[in-house]
C-alpha cells in the first residue's frame, strides 16, 4: 500500500516573530522535515547572483527586504520538497507571504494540514531584530530592509489570515510571550489537530 501523504504545516509570521526558532522545534519534536523558504531563497541567491541575470536581480530584491517573484518561489519549494524522502511531516517556514502564494501553494503543492500564525506586537519584532543583526548580520537585517520587511508583512497579513481562517486551517499565536512558552502552545495545537 502507498504511505500516506506527509502532513504539511505552515508557520506565518512577521520577521522576527520567531519562525525559525519555533519551526525547527516543532522539526525536532514531531521528526518532521525543517524547509525554511528564506534561507531556501538566501541560499541561491548567494550561488547563482553573480553568474545569473534572474537570480542578480532576486538578491537584490530581498537584500532590500522585498518579495521574491511567487513562481519562483513556488518552484524552489517544489523542488526541495520533492527530494524528502518519506518524511512524516514537513514544517514549512515563512511561507506563504500573501493570499496569491496560499491559492498558488493548494493549487500546485497541496492543502495544508494546519497553518500557525506567531502574533507579536511590532515594538517586539524590532526588538529582537535589531538584536540579531548584532550577533548575525543577514543580508536583509539592515535598518531600510528591516523596514520594507515590516510594512510589506503588516500589508499582507490580515488578508492572509483571513484566508485560512475561512478554511479553518489556521490558529493564531501570542509570540510576545518567552519561546518556551510559545512552543508549549504550538505542540498543544500540533498534537491537537494533526495527531
Ligand atoms: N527570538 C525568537 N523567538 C523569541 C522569543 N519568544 N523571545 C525572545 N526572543 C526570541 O527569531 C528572531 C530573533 O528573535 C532571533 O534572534 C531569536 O533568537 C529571537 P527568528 O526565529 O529568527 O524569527 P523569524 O520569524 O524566523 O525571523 P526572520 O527574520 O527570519 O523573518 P523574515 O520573515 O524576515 O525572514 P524569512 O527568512 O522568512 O524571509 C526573508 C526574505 O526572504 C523575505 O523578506 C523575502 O525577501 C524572501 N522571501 C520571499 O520572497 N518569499 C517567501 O515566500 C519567503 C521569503
Ligand atoms: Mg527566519
Amino acid at each position: 500500500p502507498s504511505r500516506p501523504r506527509p502532513k504539511v504545516i505552515l508557520v506565518i509570521g512577521g520577521p522576527g516573530s520567531g519562525k525559525g526558532t519555533q519551526c525547527l522545534k516543532i522539526a525536532e519534536r514531531y521528526g518532521f522535515e525543517y524547509v525554511s523558504v528564506g534561507e531556501l531563497l538566501r541560499k541561491k541567491m548567494i550561488h547563482n547572483a553573480t553568474s545569473n541575470r534572474k537570480w542578480s536581480l532576486i538578491a537584490k530584491i530581498i537584500t532590500n527586504g522585498e518579495l521574491a517573484p511567487q513562481e519562483t518561489t513556488i518552484t524552489e519549494i517544489k523542488q526541495k520538497i520533492m527530494k524528502i524522502p518519506d518524511a512524516t511531516g514537513i514544517v514549512i517556514d515563512g511561507f506563504p507571504r500573501d493570499v496569491g502564494q496560499a491559492l498558488s501553494f493548494e493549487d500546485q503543492i497541496c492543502t495544508p494540514d494546519l497553518v500557525v500564525f506567531l502574533a507579536c506586537t511590532n515594538h517586539r519584532l524590532k526588538e529582537r531584530l535589531k538584536k540579531r543583526a548584532e550577533q548575525q548580520g543577514r543580508p536583509d537585517d539592515n535598518p531600510k530592509a528591516t523596514e520594507r520587511r515590516l510594512t510589506n508583512f503588516k500589508q499582507n497579513a490580515i488578508p492572509l489570515v483571513k484566508y485560512f481562517q475561512e478554511k479553518a486551517l489556521i490558529v493564531t499565536l501570542d509570540a510576545d510571550r518567552d519561546e518556551e512558552d510559545v512552543f508549549f502552545d504550538i505542540s498543544l495545537t500540533v498534537d491537537n489537530k494533526l495527531f
